[in-house]
């Protein structure tokens, strides 16, 4: 797999502007300022595709960037868990990552991103619980490997592997400064687009249907 083009597509803020769409999506979730538009720049090998900032809060809408003229679509989306802006904001940022799990008909598989040097949060393990009940497959992947030592970063990744209760090799460690881990992904990326070609296309409906 290798990530040959990536443009801008559009922003969705409202349910009706959510894609519906037959190309596979692939989704970037995580606490605000973990890194997701880091990231999506970084796979897409470019600087500014998606806006990021040093402030937390930056991504207020679902953005979403076709790769490979139509082979998928990365998502970006807001963070959660940002303490300082308002509990009717939040609700907003809220309604709209949820707006678009529901209705997305191309979504494969959610990359949850995780902050190496921080503990996983309750707003993360609620994201987890909510996948796992939605029965939604996701990716781990931590990311700013490059604030820690090689071996502090693995002592970490084991450490969140645990609290999740995932497998070692089922985190991938990134760093999108230092351009580590793009291989992992890539790998990763490819397993998934190959699992959507033969797995039957599931309805929105029936994927959300309560047991
Ligand atoms: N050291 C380091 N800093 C990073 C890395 N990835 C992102 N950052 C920094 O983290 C901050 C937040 O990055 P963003 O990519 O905007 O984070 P986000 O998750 O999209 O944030 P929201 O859109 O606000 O939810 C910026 O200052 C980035 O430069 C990384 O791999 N290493
Ligand atoms: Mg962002």
């Amino acid at each position: 797999m290798v990530i040959k083009s990536a443009e801008f597509i559009t922003s969705a803020g409202t349910v009706a502007q959510i894609i519906k769409g037959k190309v596979p999506e692939i989704a970037v979730v995580g606490r605000s300022n973990v890194g997701k538009s880091s990231f999506v720049n970084f796979m897409c090998n470019q600087s500014r595709l998606a806006k990021t900032s040093k402030e937390p809060g930056r991504t207020r809408l679902v953005n979403y960037f076709n790769i490979n003229k139509g082979e998928f679509y990365f998502v970006d989306l807001p963070g959660y868990g940002f303490a300082r802006v308002s509990d009717a904001e939040k609700q907003k940022w809220g309604t709209i990552i949820e707006s678009y799990f529901k209705e997305s008909t191309g979504l494969k598989n959610v990359f949850v991103l995780l902050d190496i040097r921080r503990d996983v949060s309750g707003d993360d393990i609620d994201m987890l619980n909510y996948l796992y009940h939605y029965n939604i497959p996701f990716t781990i992947i931590a990311t700013k490997g490059d604030k820690l030592s090689r071996s502090a970063g693995l002592k970490r990744k084991r450490e969140i592997a645990n609290s999740i209760k995932v497998g070692f090799d089922n985190v991938i460690l990134t760093s999108s400064l230092d351009k580590k881990g793009k291989e992992d992904v890539l790998a990763r990326i490819e397993q998934i687009l190959e699992h959507a070609k033969s797995a039957p296309v599931e309805e929105p409906e029936e994927l959300f249907k309560e047991v």
